[in-house]
């Protein structure tokens, strides 16, 4: 790399004059990553407590997944899906026995991903079900996050992420998030899924209470609809367990996952469902040129050996508990709720702290980074390879920012 300021200036008026003004980012400009800390251009270092929205669960620069990614791209990086490799079915055995579903479908985005789901639920529910054609209808809810494709965002409830992006795609129904009566309220015959984030992430770290989980999953048997659950940013770890949605004491029948399935290094994303679901799946009729490349593969492979390696889910649960309960005992005038799910904190505060950007700047300039969402929550998600020391340090910094900000 030839431009080497430490100036982040100048980095930023880059951006700002060539790149689209789509997110409004932290003024850090970053330039290396080992483990749970980043660097700045100027050299300052920063405990990550983001994670790249849950996508760097594994932490920066993990050996095992650098190595096996470089190995692969200097072996065979892409081959299209017109031709067989030797990566691609090992890694779907692998990950059909570690998720418990019996087929894997890999694309790269996480909204990807969820557009096979609804591909999936509504072709399973005009050839299995038995739906009219045209007519099916998928369950989502209030406050979800899917992604950002037209489809996705025609059934988000925020306006920032939906409008003058129409005319959208039909056949959506919204329920009310944890709340069972709504739920049911929006079945009818053509109702051939629930689409539902178990935790929900963007809208602050929302956890449902486990009857209404368990009340979602009686509904679709009841009513011969598939439950599809979105652990894209709560799987695999981030809220202690490999899937979120086990918490409540229910199985789905289809799940989506992203992000850390490859450990923040390349974007792999799969669909994964029972073999009834898949088989809908006839050649042709679905696919992508990157999906389950064999370097994917291998970051992936990589990615979940060191998930099941490191204990991370165990240590999520764990650490996660110590550091809410720690969290909810700071004594803050700003403080509304903490929500958490393994270490997965959001912290909601009181509209008169001012909104939770200044906090995250506050922090910022302690030497963490995390980010706001929806105005008035902070979002905790460090590196589950975190250890307690640096928790500690940590929330040294978020109880004085608590405290005093
Ligand atoms: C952005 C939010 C988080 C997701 C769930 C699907 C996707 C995501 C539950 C789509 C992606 C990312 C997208 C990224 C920021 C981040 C995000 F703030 F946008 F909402 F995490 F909360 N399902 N979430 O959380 O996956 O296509 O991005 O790979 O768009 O700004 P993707």
């Amino acid at each position: 790399m030839t431009d080497t300021s430490t100036d982040a200036r100048h980095w930023i008026d880059l951006e700002d004059r060539f790149a689209a003004h789509n997110y409004h980012p932290l003024d850090v400009v970053l330039t290396r990553g080992e483990g749970i800390w980043v660097w700045d251009v100027e050299g300052k270092k920063y405990l990550d407590f983001l994670s790249a929205y849950s996508a760097v669960n594994q932490g920066h620069n993990h050996p095992k997944i650098i190595k096996a990614v470089i190995d692969q791209l200097q072996t065979l990086s892409l081959t299209s899906r017109a031709f067989r490799n030797d990566r691609f079915g090992p890694f779907c055995e692998k990950l059909s026995k570690l998720s418990g579903y019996d087929s894997v479908l890999m694309m790269n985005t996480g909204a990807e991903a969820v557009e096979t789901a609804i591909k999936a639920a509504r072709k399973w529910g005009y050839r299995v079900k038995g739906v009219p054609d045209g007519k099916a209808k998928i369950i989502t809810f209030t406050e979800n996050f899917h992604g950002r494709t037209t489809t996705i965002v025609g059934f988000s409830c925020d306006p920032v992420a939906r409008d003058q992006y129409g005319p959208f795609t039909p056949g959506f129904v919204t329920a009310e998030y944890n709340n069972l009566e709504s739920t049911a309220a929006a079945f009818d015959e053509n109702v051939v899924a629930v689409l539902i984030e178990p935790i929900q992430g963007e809208a602050g770290v929302i956890v449902p209470s486990a009857e209404f989980m368990q009340g979602v999953r009686k509904l679709c048997d009841e009513h011969n609809a598939l439950l599809i659950c979105d652990e894209i940013q709560s799987g695999l770890g981030r809220a202690g367990h490999f899937f979120a949605h086990t918490m409540f004491g229910i199985c789905a029948d289809a799940v989506t996952i992203g992000k850390a399935l490859s450990g923040g290094v390349y974007p792999v994303s799969a669909f994964l469902a029972k073999k009834e679901i898949m088989d809908v799946f006839t050649p042709g009729s679905h696919g992508s040129t990157y999906g389950g490349n064999p370097v994917a593969c291998a970051a992936a492979e990589a990615a979940l050996d060191v998930l099941v390696d490191q204990n991370l889910c165990e240590r999520s649960k764990e650490l996660g508990e110590w550091l809410a309960n720690e969290m909810r005992a700071i004594d803050s005038p700003h403080v509304k709720e903490i929500r958490a799910a393994g270490l997965w904190i959001g912290v909601e505060l009181h509209e008169s702290a001012g909104g939770a950007r200044k906090f995250c700047e506050a922090l910022e300039r302690a030497g963490m980074l995390c980010k706001e969402t929806h105005t008035h929550t902070i979002r905790f998600a460090p590196p589950l390879v975190i250890e307690k020391a640096d928790l500690e340090w940590a929330l040294g910094h978020i109880r004085k920012v608590l405290t005093t900000g």
